[in-house]
């Protein structure tokens, strides 16, 4: 069978045959109009960006490549001992549009494996860091020093053709991808254990090795869970803080590490990928102030009450999706599946029975149900990961699958440097108001 590479080497020149022939026939016609509301409020609804990987509707949630996560989790190749999809399974699926065998995915596996080692002096770099920085903010710093081994710098550097420029792309990429458990593990292991990190194993799919770092491995259920979390967190189309980041930077032709560090600092933001964090942080304060098993009426005060003193409820809303997110429904299923029973997960669905309620009451949000990061943490609180500032670092380390695919098409594509037009409100006015 094919390897990745040799599949995309044949897509490439097909993709670019269809765009040039897109531009031709549409390239004049209007994806819609830009108001000045939209300048003023994040540009939210601006139709300004290709995503190849994944589109999202508001109602119905993420497709990767035309695929539902449900359809992801039965088509996509599972591990001999596994029923959840393997994310390198999910990475053929985003980079080409097709769904691998089980031996391309085996493939994969390899690969990573083989490209995992981090340089010493990172290592040295992680380790010098305090206990008390952010592990987001050693991951970020981490990533932006594996810039060191950057193909694509040095290939620039070397005056390589522009018609390359994805095929060092497509090596940083795989680079990126295959170190990260090697720096989320140390991360982990510094912060919040002994220090020693335990080797990846050749043979074993990247899920299990991220566990087997982080020193969760001899739980199945826990890789089966870092399968189906991975997979799931990869690609929200490109709009997105994260997803956009990426773009925006790689844009100007810096290489993807420094774009996806450049991410990972938006990612560690409150209101994107830190939610998962706060979640948490959130519900173990309602606890603390109401119980470990509340009434409905007790619950529903504490939302208020978070409303009311000028805070967002964590892991509810979303700028895109309007109804509850698929990628929590998915997590819920797990929950159902294999921790039914849990204290934190019933309180987690007795959140789900109140909060929107509250939250169209309030009548601010546009969506009052949950996100991703709703459901994430109570399941790794459950296997044991109990380290809340953690969890975003997870979210990243699948984050890079999906924002990596797209760079590598950018680059392929030969999409320009992001320079969207901003105007000042003087200028509005003068515009508006001909003063
Ligand atoms: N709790 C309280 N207020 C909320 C809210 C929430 N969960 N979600 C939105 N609002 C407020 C929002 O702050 C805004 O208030 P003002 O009018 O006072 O400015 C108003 O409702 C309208 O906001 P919106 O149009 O509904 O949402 P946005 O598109 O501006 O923002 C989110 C989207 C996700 C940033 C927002 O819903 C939020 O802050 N949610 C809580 C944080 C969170 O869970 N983030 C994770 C998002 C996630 F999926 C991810 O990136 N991983």
């Amino acid at each position: 069978p094919k390897t990745l590479k040799e599949r995309l080497s044949e897509l490439v020149p097909e993709k670019q045959e269809e765009i040039k022939n897109i531009k031709k026939e549409h390239g004049a016609k209007s994806l819609g109009n830009v108001t000045v509301d939209m300048a003023y409020g994040g540009m939210r609804g601006i139709k300004g960006l290709i995503w190849e990987g994944s589109v999202l509707d508001p109602d119905e949630g993420i497709r990767f490549r035309g695929y539902t996560i449900n359809e992801c989790r039965e088509l996509l190749p599972k591990a001999d001992d596994g029923e959840e999809p393997l994310p390198e399974g999910l990475l053929w699926l985003l980079i080409t549009g097709e769904i691998p065998s089980k031996e391309q995915v085996q493939a994969l596996s390899a690969e990573f494996a083989a490209r995992s080692a981090i340089p010493s002096f990172v290592e040295d770099l992680i380790d010098r860091c305090p206990n008390t920085l952010h592990p987001m903010s050693q991951f970020s710093l981490a990533v932006t020093a594996l810039q060191h081994d950057s193909n694509f710098a040095k290939a620039y550097q070397t005056g390589v053709n522009k018609n390359e420029y994805w095929l060092y792309l497509y090596e940083d990429a795989m680079d990126l991808i295959s170190k990260l458990p090697n720096v989320a593990g140390r991360i982990y292991r510094n912060v919040y254990k002994d220090g020693k990190v335990p080797p990846i194993e050749p043979d074993r799919d990247y899920s299990y090795n991220l566990a087997k770092i982080l020193g969760y491995s001899d739980n199945k259920e826990f890789v089966e869970l870092l399968r189906l979390y991975l997979t799931i967190h990869s690609d929200h189309e490109g709009g997105n803080v994260s997803a956009h980041t990426t773009r925006l930077v790689g844009s100007a032709l810096s290489d993807p590490f420094l774009a996806f560090s450049a991410a990972l600092n938006g990612l560690a933001g409150p209101l994107h990928g830190l939610a998962n964090q706060e979640v948490v942080r959130w519900i173990f304060h309602m606890k603390d102030v109401i119980g470990e098993s509340p009434s409905d009426e007790t619950v529903k005060e504490y939302v208020w009450n978070t409303l009311k003193s000028g805070k967002v409820v964590p892991g509810y809303g979303h700028a895109v999706l309007r109804k509850t997110d698929p990628r929590y429904t998915a997590q819920r299923d797990f929950a159902l599946k294999h921790l039914p029973n849990d204290p934190l997960f019933k309180l987690v669905s007795q959140l789900y029975n109140i909060v929107p309620g509250v939250l169209l009451e309030h009548g601010r949000t546009k969506n009052p149900w949950p996100n991703v990061d709703a459901h994430s943490g109570v399941l790794l609180q459950y296997y044991g990961l109990v380290e809340q500032n953690y969890y975003t670092v997870l979210f990243g380390v699948s984050r890079s699958l999906g924002v990596l695919s797209q760079l590598i098409w950018d680059r392929a594509l030969g999409f320009p440097i992001e320079r969207p037009k901003s105007y000042s409100s003087a200028l509005i006015r003068k515009m508006f108001e001909g003063q």
